[in-house]
């Protein structure tokens, strides 16, 4: 496992922002903003004048970004462009006198309308979506997960998501969701399901738009004269891919783009991709139900995914072999880990990645590949300058199918909720190696902060 140098980076006032959705990188005062109010001017047909209309306007630019996924792009307010250089009905202007545009920490924060409305909604300035509210404060970083469909991508998100809210108290971290929608998005679609109901995800469709889930993350958080200060805000944004879909370059290059801009990667790996499936199989129910015919082997996938024209070597990437509970069926004369091994064991991580532990995990997984699948381990230690080796259980143990009240047939959770194991482990390594999390105990008692500085400012926003 390479140890890369941390960006110990001088936080700039301001960020560049990478829009979440159509991945373009942009200046903090390049940005759009959306009207409160849908007034607009526009050539009346019959009078011939520019009058003021006061339904929806079609947004072309985000009309262009729905197209792209055969979706037609609602009707929205008003567009604000503070630098101009664009022009359509569907722009209004800036007040006119005064100071229309309003800056908050350096950063662009509110404009008024030609019609005197304040807005803060900001926007690509490109796609024209909705930017996140750190945008420009915080640094952001976009995480992939990928891995062929069924290796247990959505069930590691839900689970890991829910994890990363109850780290440790020595991380004094908080995982907030960026916005209502976000919130919504999780509860409603990945964590009521699965924690209140014990039901498992359907396949995600490859035709389905992948709209991420943006959290801000902070860690280090202490209170200095009664305001909370965090070491490190970042912006982190997860997206569910569709496995079926990562290995078609329509795909990646379409709904799944974020993974050519990706800072870092999760590949997951099922242990019935690799050579102990027959094994697992003949010894567990469960594993041979999600066994799916023809599906690719570890390398295959793990091939034509990263050939796609995505720049990964230096990126930080855990290899994660999920399900690790199967694993612990295998016979004792043909067992891959002891009884006793790490992969089974709650991992603890106080305040810090404790890497003692995680060069154990690294060792006994990568031992695992090199006896399961040994052209996959080489060409990953080819592949990657930057690899961690990793095993996670996100339900802790089998599932089992179930008929419902209206006789459909649903997979659930056979022990009811996930009992996760070691699901935060390798997301920890992925932060310590951006430089977001330490990966050793902190040296000394912490040096009294001076209050003020960027940290206080986003905090207490
Ligand atoms: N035993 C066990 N089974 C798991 C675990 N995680 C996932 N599974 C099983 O794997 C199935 C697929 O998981 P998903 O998360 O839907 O897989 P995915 O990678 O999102 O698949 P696509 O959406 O098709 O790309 C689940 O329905 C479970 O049956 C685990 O930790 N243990
Ligand atoms: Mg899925
Ligand atoms: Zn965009």
């Amino acid at each position: 496992m390479a140890m890369i140098k941390k960006a110990e980076e001088e936080a700039p006032a301001v960020y560049p922002i990478k829009c979440p959705y159509c991945f373009k990188s942009f200046a903090a005062d390049e940005v759009h903003f959306r009207a409160p109010t849908p007034k607009h001017y526009a050539v009346d047909q019959r009078s011939g004048e520019r009058v003021i209309r006061e339904d929806s306007i079609i947004d072309r630019n985000l009309a262009d970004y729905y197209r792209q996924f055969g979706r037609q792009a609602p009707r929205r307010f008003p567009i604000i462009a503070p630098k101009g250089g664009v022009s359509g009905d569907e722009y209004i202007g800036m007040a006119v006198g005064g100071d229309p545009v309003t800056y908050r920490d350096g950063v662009m924060y509110s404009v008024k309308t030609e019609f005197g409305d304040d807005t803060e909604k900001r926007l690509c300035p490109y796609c024209h979506n909705d930017l996140p509210k750190s945008a420009g404060y915080t640094k952001s970083y976009t995480i992939a997960f990928a891995g062929d469909t069924a290796v247990g991508k959505t069930v590691y998100i839900t689970t890991l998501i829910n994890r990363l809210q109850f780290l440790d108290d020595g991380f004094k971290s908080m995982l907030m969701p960026l916005t209502g929608a976000v919130s919504d998005k999780y509860e409603t679609y990945y964590f009521t399901p699965m924690y209140r109901e014990g039901l498992l995800p359907e396949h995600t469709h490859v035709n389905e738009v992948v709209e991420p889930l943006i959290y801000e993350l902070r860690v280090g958080i202490n209170k200095i004269n009664g305001d909370n200060v965090a070491d490190k805000t970042v912006t982190l944004t997860f997206y569910d891919v569709a496995g079926d879909g990562i290995k078609n370059a329509d795909y990646v290059n379409t709904r799944a783009r974020h993974l050519k801009y990706a800072d870092a990667f999760l590949y997951m790996v099922d242990p019935m991709q690799t050579g102990a499936a027959q094994r697992l199989a003949a010894l567990n129910a469960n594993a041979s139900a999600d066994y799916i015919l023809g599906r690719g082997d570890a390398v295959k996938i793990l091939e034509s995914f990263f050939t796609q024209d995505i720049d990964f070597k230096d990126k930080p990437t855990a290899i994660v072999l999920t399900k690790s509970d199967l694993l612990k069926s295998t016979e004792t004369t043909q067992r891959y880990f002891s009884r006793d091994s790490i992969i089974y064991r709650q991992c603890e991580h106080k305040g810090w990645l404790d890497m003692e532990q995680v060069t154990q995990m690294n060792t006994e997984v990568h031992n695992f590949f090199g006896i399961t699948a040994p052209l996959f381990r080489k060409n990953v230690d080819f592949m990657f300058n930057n690899v961690g080796y990793f095993a996670v259980s996100a339900l802790g143990g089998p599932t089992e199918t179930v008929k419902t009240e209206d006789n459909t047939e649903r997979k659930k959770i056979a022990g009811g909720i996930p009992q996760e194991i070691r699901v935060e482990e390798p997301f920890l390594w992925i932060l310590a190696q951006l430089g977001i999390v330490p990966d050793k105990p902190p040296e000394e008692p912490k040096q009294k902060q001076t209050g003020g500085g960027l940290f206080k400012r986003l905090f207490s926003r």
